[in-house]
């Protein structure tokens, strides 16, 4: 979730999908899909300006920082279009728009678990605000381990001429749950390596050590805190 994709990538990146002859004649296509990228970019600088926000007035408070580090990224155009053709729907600019909830992705990283639904209650709370979908990976980890909590919200952008609502998806997870992610990610997510039995039973360990982790952690920030 580190890159942040320009007209230009952008641009690169279908050049490489398609010919230049189809990239010529579909032209007024490519400029929509542009358009529609700038304005995830936009509703992505609005997420992170809002945690932003969210964080600095919550380091009042509570005398240290809820938010570890905040990264955004746009999905790849492969991606989308893997996306697209694994559920059977149309690889069509409007399609991306109306199917695919998870172009534009902020992941918040938190100090403390407490501090994910702190931070995620806060925004839900705000009023241009919409909630679309939750899933808490956190409650329920998915069966290897992986823990977050993934939110997708609407947000408007106003643009010069109209206010766009954008959605957004937001993974909201602790610094133990992303290392766990990262290095996870970097082993096995979306290769085709198949993790024999032994292998994923020690990647559950290794999610449920983190838990442990955080958990601890959780309460040595209790401690600290009514110390205070
Ligand atoms: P990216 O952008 O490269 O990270 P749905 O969108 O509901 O049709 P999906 O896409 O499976 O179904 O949604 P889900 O389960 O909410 O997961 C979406 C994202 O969560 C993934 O993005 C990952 O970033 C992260 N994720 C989910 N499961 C795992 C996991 O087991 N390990 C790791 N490391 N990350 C996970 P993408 O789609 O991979 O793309």
């Amino acid at each position: 979730m580190s890159e942040q994709l320009t007209s230009a990538e952008i641009k690169k990146q279908l050049d490489s999908v398609f010919s230049d002859e189809l990239v010529e004649c579909t032209k007024p296509l490519l400029q929509n899909f542009q358009k529609l990228m700038a304005y995830y970019r936009c509703a992505m600088m609005e997420i992170e300006t809002k945690f932003n926000v969210l964080d600095e007035e919550f380091s009042l408070a509570l005398d240290r920082n809820p938010i570890n580090s905040i990264k955004t990224r746009l999905k790849s155009v492969n991606s989308m279009r893997e996306k697209l053709k694994r559920k059977k729907l149309d690889l069509t600019v409007s399609s991306v728009e109306e199917n695919l909830y998870d172009v534009a992705g902020v992941r918040v990283v938190c100090s403390f678990p407490d501090d994910v639904y702190m931070l995620a209650n806060a925004l839900l709370k705000q009023d241009d605000i919409t909630l679309v979908e939750a899933k808490d990976y956190i409650k329920n980890p998915k069966p290897n381990g992986y823990r977050s909590l993934h939110l997708i919200v609407e947000v408007p952008i106003f643009l010069a001429h109209e206010k766009k609502p954008m959605k957004v998806e937001i993974q909201l997870r602790t610094i133990a749950m992303d290392s766990w992610a990262s290095l996870e990610h970097q082993l096995r997510y979306k290769k085709d390596y198949n993790f024999d039995e032994r292998m994923a039973n020690e990647l559950l360990r290794c999610a449920e050590l983190s838990a442990e982790l955080d958990a601890r952690m959780d309460a040595l920030r209790d401690i600290v805190q009514n110390e205070n």
